[in-house]
């Protein structure tokens, strides 16, 4: 079977036929990475999967310094997608996002971000620009649409979809830089200071990486927060790629909100019936929701980690219920 990607738009990218290897949030889990990018490649030379498919949170290893492969898994990512420009696809996450836009995150006492701005060294721009331009969602063939986090209300919102599917984080970031003038500029550092209770140029330093006042890299915290404050667009991403589904919504109320989105999926496109993403822990390696989305875990959202699976998706499977993807799932640890 030959295999097709057509991309639609830039942020909404469309698999007609084929069957993806699907992985999620490896999260610098370099030994994770490595089975199943290993394992993709076996069953590709077998003429049994056609893409690589990896959902999002590839960075932030949550432990030591020294076992962190967040920057080799996405110089490898990005070294096989020149090789293979059309097997290798990725999607973004909440983990990657923060590096586009030059903002922290934080998950209770952990601080995330600096020690991958810290990494990136002569690589940042390759890499950066890598999270720049990947997709948001991917539609399938078979009526199945993969993302980072799961469903959002955002996406169904007036002109939700459009605005999603044509989101430039560039023009976001070109706008805060234009309105941080040199009259603003140090009452928005002050600010900062005040919210964070560090000086801006302690924050630049410890957090990005900046050599100092001279950096061309100086500003873009500040700017990156002004991108990032009450700004409609952001917070239509934020709302995409944070949502924390049936925890934020309810049981019944995400389910709502899960089929409205698949119908907005569903424009001008084959009909999107169910939902794989990954973002949020599970026990063992996957779980269904409400019937219509299964949560996969391949490494760190999976518990134990040894119990992640990857799933094997035909994109033109014809699918008569969510637990039909469930025979598809395989494992790399055992
Ligand atoms: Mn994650």
């Amino acid at each position: 079977m030959s295999a097709t990607v057509k991309t639609e738009t830039k942020r909404i990218v469309d698999i007609e036929e084929g069957r993806a290897f699907i992985v999620t949030d490896l999260h610098g889990d370099w030994d994770a990475y490595r089975r199943y990018r290993d394992r993709f490649f076996e069953l590709e030379a077998k003429n049994q999967a056609d893409f690589f498919c990896v959902l999002g949170d590839m960075i932030h290893y949550s432990g030591p310094e020294e076992q962190d492969a967040s920057v080799d898994i996405v110089l490898d990512l990005i070294k096989l997608k020149e090789q293979h420009p059309e097997k290798i696809v990725c999607v973004l996450g909440n983990h990657e996002l923060p590096h586009i836009y030059s903002i922290t995150l934080q998950k209770g006492n952990e601080f995330f971000t600096p020690r991958f701005e810290k990494s990136l060294g002569e690589n940042r721009e390759k890499i950066v620009s890598f999270f720049d331009s990947l997709p948001f969602y991917l539609r399938t063939g078979a009526g199945v649409t993969l993302c980072h986090a799961g469903a959002t209300a955002a996406i169904s919102q007036k002109e939700g979809l459009e605005r999603l599917s044509h989101f430039s984080h560039q023009s976001l970031l070109e706008k805060a830089r234009e309105s941080v003038t040199p009259d603003e500029r140090p009452s928005l550092m002050r600010a900062m200071r005040k919210l964070h209770n560090r000086t801006y140029n302690e924050m630049a330093r410890n957090y990005f990486d900046v050599s100092g006042v001279e950096d061309p890299r100086y500003d873009d915290f500040l700017v990156g927060t002004v991108a990032s404050s009450s700004n409609p667009d952001f917070n239509l991403l934020w709302d995409a790629l944070f949502t924390r589904n049936e925890k934020e919504y309810g049981r019944q109320g995400y389910k709502v909100i899960l089929e409205s989105m698949l119908l907005t999926l569903s424009k001008e496109y084959n009909h999107q019936r169910f939902l794989v993403s990954g973002h949020i822990n599970v026990r063992g390696g996957y779980e269904i929701i409400n019937n219509i989305q299964l949560r996969l875990a391949s490494a760190k959202h999976a518990s134990p980690r040894e119990a992640g699976n990857y799933l094997l998706l035909d994109t033109q499977e014809n699918l008569k219920s969510i637990s039909d993807l469930t025979k598809n799932l395989g494992s790399v640890f055992s």
